[in-house]
């Protein structure tokens, strides 16, 4: 007979406490934090964590085979969720990562956008190329004019030429899968591009002179950009032979800017009256590592190439406990939903651990890409948008 402590042990397994815990979290109502800037509303809590993840997940739940209540396959964070609306419900693919460091994905959906998201009955298992995939992340969800979804990840793989000894240098191309219904997904072979590394991918939504136009971040190292300097464009004819061809840079990284590093594009852009909305990060350097922050800009409808705002500076950058984390100081979305009554919502994820959502609408974010001043990369340059601000303030008087 077990006795003293190992006898508490034993009392700590509590199925019935365990799922009562569960529902809670998830039925955790969420209000809203206005912000002062007034472009969007935060929620007091994230919307999915990695407590979140099914209980029957993560614990064999015969106490037989697991008498101390043990939890048998961790998840270690929830984050960079797609997003799309669907069967009236809003839908995420959230990035899980596994206490192994093994991402995969799941989809958990919510009835209005910010409470009860609650997961799927399974975890995706991703159909496989011959190649397998050793680790995948960050899905973008595009509903495409052709009628199939698509789902285009990050595919990662051990780099073949790596010296001898080197366990880490990787391969990041851009996995993709399309589906009619969500549920059974087709896998199409990997990107073909010029570039030796591909992450931020994704679709437009629409046709482009009867190609697809395919939105990438080309870079000449897994994590150096190297020649491959910012957000890329190009064309593909066949999405059964994903070849992108004329891929072009049309949002660069630039000194002294929040994107002075790098950047790349979040979810596929969204279509508004006047021009295409995109969400991206940008990501610079510090004493205390890389800091990333979502910033804004628009396209014309007719030229998808060209960029006809750009505020400057960052949208959204972490805040209090969102700047804790795994990765620390990173704010990161792949995932928006932009309503008919032209509410926003916008899936965030801080610091590589758990995912958020803020909500504001088209009008505004159209007013506040024309509105903001553009970032003219001197000190001075912003001393004067203020000195101007204030001569039309005092105007007003
Ligand atoms: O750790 C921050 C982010 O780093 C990568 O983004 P990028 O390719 O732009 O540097 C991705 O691994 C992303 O998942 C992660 O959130």
């Amino acid at each position: 007979m077990e006795t003293g402590r190992l006898k508490n042990q034993k009392r700590i397994w509590n199925y019935e406490q365990l799922m009562r815990n569960h529902q809670q979290l998830i039925n955790r109502p969420n209000d809203a934090i206005p912000e002062n800037s007034g472009i969007i509303s935060r929620y007091e809590y994230p919307v999915i964590t990695a407590e979140h993840i099914p209980i029957n997940w993560r614990y064999d739940l015969n106490a037989a085979s697991n008498p101390y209540g043990l939890e048998r396959i961790g998840v270690n964070a929830a984050f960079n969720a797609g997003a799309i609306k669907w069967n009236d419900k809003y839908t995420l693919v959230v990035r899980v990562e596994g206490r192994d460091r093994k991402s995969y994905f799941a989809f958990a959906d919510s009835p209005d956008g910010i409470n009860k998201f609650k997961f799927w009955e399974k975890p995706l298992l991703l159909p496989q190329l011959n190649d397998p995939d050793i680790n995948v992340y960050d899905m973008r969800l595009i509903a495409h004019e052709d009628g199939f979804v698509y789902g285009i990840f990050c595919a990662e793989r051990k780099n073949p030429d790596a010296p001898h000894g080197d366990t880490s240098s990787a391969i990041a191309n851009a996995g993709i899968i399309r589906s009619r219904d969500l549920k059974n997904w087709e896998r199409l072979p990997d990107l073909i591009s010029g570039s030796n590394q591909q992450r931020n991918v994704t679709l437009h939504p629409e046709f482009v002179q009867g190609k697809y136009a395919l939105y990438t971040r080309p870079q000449d190292g897994f994590i150096e950009t190297g020649s491959g300097g910012g957000i890329g464009l190009g064309f593909i004819d066949d999405m059964t032979h994903p070849e992108v061809v004329d891929e072009t840079i049309i949002n660069q990284k630039a000194y002294h800017t929040i994107y002075e590093l790098k950047n790349g594009l979040g979810p596929s852009p969204i279509k508004t009256k006047e021009g295409w909305l995109h969400l991206a990060h940008g990501v610079r350097n510090t004493a205390a590592g890389l800091r990333y922050v979502l910033y804004l800009f628009m396209t014309d409808l007719r030229d998808i190439s060209k960029v006809i705002y750009q505020p400057g500076g960052y949208f959204m950058a972490p805040n209090n406990k969102e700047i804790v984390g795994d990765v620390g100081n990173v704010l990161f979305s792949n995932g928006w939903i932009a309503d008919n009554d032209g509410t926003v919502f916008i899936y965030y994820a801080s610091s590589d651990t758990r995912t958020h959502v803020a909500t504001t609408s088209v009008n505004i974010l159209v007013d506040y890409c024309k509105n903001t001043p553009t970032d003219r990369l001197s000190t001075n340059e912003s001393v004067k948008s203020i000195l101007h601000l204030i001569e039309m303030n005092e105007l007003q008087h």
